[in-house]
């Protein structure tokens, strides 16, 4: 085994960060990539990323050369490229939008929760913005609706960009936000996630307990 050649800004509890573990490791990429654990948040800056993402997020993924690409999407789609099995980003037709635009749904999942979690988590408590806070988690409930309504023979038929991005939403969703109890509407979504929970890559890539 050679040593990895790239370096991943990371943190076990970012969704954005596991959606590109759990690609490296669908794909037997993870021994290419070293982890450097780092703690970035909108008020505590993370020197070492900021220097190779100036916007501050992870997760940021540092090459060979010392260049860095970021954010997720782009992460995903380089080392898609980087591997010889079957893509897990469509190369082209319908199936790449429609794919991409259930990973964007994801995403969206994603950046609402997270916004949640610094607005809940890091900001005075007499700050809160109550209707802020509310259409967060409206936006949340409405794409993980559509998901339960539209999308799920699509994310059962196979483990893609588009599954692997729902997936780290939801597991996200139950880390920080089980207050949301997504599930209750949504039983076949529920099933779903059950089911690709215990696939090697969700499981060697959970969030801290
Ligand atoms: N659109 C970005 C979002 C990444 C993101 O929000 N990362 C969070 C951690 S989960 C972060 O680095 N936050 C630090 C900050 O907002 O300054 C992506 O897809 O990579």
């Amino acid at each position: 085994m050679s040593a990895p050649s790239m370096t991943l800004f990371h943190n076990p509890a970012s969704p954005f960060v596991r959606k590109v573990r759990v690609l490296l490791i669908e794909t037997g990429q993870q021994d290419r990539v070293a982890l450097q654990a780092c703690v970035p948040t909108p008020v505590t800056p993370d020197a070492q990323v900021v220097q190779g993402n100036p916007v501050g997020k992870i997760p940021a993924l540092r090459l060979a050369d010392g260049s860095v690409l970021h954010d997720s999407r782009v992460i995903l789609d380089y080392l898609d490229h980087q591997h010889v099995g079957n893509p897990l980003i469509p190369r082209d037709g319908s199936a790449r939008w429609r794919r991409l635009t259930l990973a964007s749904m994801a995403d969206g999942i994603m950046d609402a929760a997270v916004l949640v979690r610094y607005e809940t988590a890091l900001r005075p408590v007499e700050k809160h913005w109550a209707p802020w806070l509310d259409e967060q988690r409206n936006k949340i409930r409405r794409a993980v609706a559509e998901l339960e309504q539209d999308a799920i023979a699509e994310l059962t038929s196979h483990f893609d960009i588009a599954s692997i991005s729902v997936a780290c939403a939801l597991g996200y969703l139950d880390f920080r936000h089980p207050d949301l109890q997504w599930r209750t509407a949504n039983p076949k979504l529920a099933d779903w996630y059950a089911e690709v929970s215990l696939r090697p890559s969700m499981l060697d890539t959970q969030p801290p307990v």
